[in-house]
């Protein structure tokens, strides 16, 4: 079975990891975010791409979720002692090096599908991983106190703390050819736990994604990054708040109908899947606590046995 997981950083990378244990590498492709992406010192940086090519290949920090294991700071240390601007975006040595040679790449002609693909070969990773869109799609936070802000710059410099009124992607991307192959030719569409509106939103913005969803006859698995109605990490629970979303999976199912048959929700949300199928969507309690790889490699088997029922 062919699977394309559409992720995002940290809930992305945990559910690639987890399929890469059970599928062979050429029925696995991840597709990634890139509404994260910005310049930084000169240097291209993508953090949800990064995370998943750390994750797979086993370099990242599990404790942050992002960087790499064991980097150090020193060059950073330079930038700020020169106060150079962005600095509060802590970006290690080694990480450092990896946006080097893509920034050379990417100025050298190559695409962002070609540059990710080199750097996933290098890592020794089977699976494709490939962004979205070759093209910048940049998210955009309007705050309530009417700023807008780069996605870095709300995440990272304000911390996710300014109330949100509402989310841009900017830039007309185009959907990447290799990327429009591993839609049209997956048996199974599988959104990661991600956050919706963060990390899958900035894919279906991408010109055609959302249709050839819509016109797939692959199954389609969305699996909720909550577990009791809370985010494992990151600021999910107050932007939905901030969005008028409606709370735990019932909010989460509200963004995916229409879009996948199938939510995942934890066995403790079980009481969600009224709500959920309220909306026409099959819930399906299965653990989906993925944090250590045994954990993602059940979750994806079982998904893919109760696919072959
Ligand atoms: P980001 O780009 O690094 O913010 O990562 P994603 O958008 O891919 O994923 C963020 C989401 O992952 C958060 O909303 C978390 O709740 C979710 N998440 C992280 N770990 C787990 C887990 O073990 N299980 C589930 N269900 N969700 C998780
Ligand atoms: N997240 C932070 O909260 N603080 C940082 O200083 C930071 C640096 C950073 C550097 C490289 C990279 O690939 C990711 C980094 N992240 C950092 C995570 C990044 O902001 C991600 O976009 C978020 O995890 C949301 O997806
Ligand atoms: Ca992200």
């Amino acid at each position: 079975m062919k699977v394309c997981l559409l992720a995002g950083g940290v809930g992305g990378a945990r559910m690639a990891q987890g399929l890469a244990q059970v599928l062979a590498p050429r029925h696995l492709t991840v597709l990634v975010n890139v509404g994260d992406d910005e310049d930084f010192h000169g240097l291209r940086v993508c953090p949800d791409i990064d995370t998943v090519l750390y994750t797979l290949s086993g370099q990242i920090n599990r404790e942050q979720g992002w960087g790499v294991a064991g980097d150090t700071q020193k060059a950073l240390s330079v930038l700020k002692r020169l106060e150079a601007a962005d600095s509060w975006m802590s970006l290690g040595d080694t990480d450092l090096g990896l946006h080097l040679y893509r920034t050379q790449q990417l100025l050298a002609g190559s695409s962002l599908s070609t540059v990710t693909d080199r750097i996933r070969r290098s890592f020794g990773i089977g699976a494709a991983v490939l962004p979205i869109t070759d093209e910048p799609l940049a998210t955009r936070i309007v705050t309530q106190d009417g700023q807008t802000l780069r996605f870095q710059q709300w995440f990272v410099r304000e911390r996710a703390r300014l109330k949100v009124a509402r989310i841009d992607f900017a830039g007309r991307a185009a959907l990447s050819e290799a990327a429009e192959r591993a839609i049209k030719q997956a048996d199974l569409l599988l959104f990661a736990p991600s956050n919706p509106w963060l990390s899958i939103a900035p894919m279906l913005a991408v010109q055609g994604v959302a249709a050839l969803i819509e016109q797939s006859h692959a199954d389609k698995i969305a699996i909720s990054p909550l577990i009791g109605g809370k985010a494992i990490k990151g600021p999910l629970n107050p932007l939905m708040q901030d969005l008028h979303c409606r709370a735990g999976n019932a909010g989460i199912a509200d963004f995916y109908a229409g879009l996948a048959d199938i939510l995942v929700i934890d066995p403790i949300d079980q009481a969600d899947c009224a709500h959920i199928e309220a909306l026409g969507l099959d819930p399906w309690p299965l653990p989906t606590r993925i944090g250590e790889v045994q954990q993602s490699a059940q979750l994806a088997q079982s998904l893919l046995e109760r696919l072959e029922r």
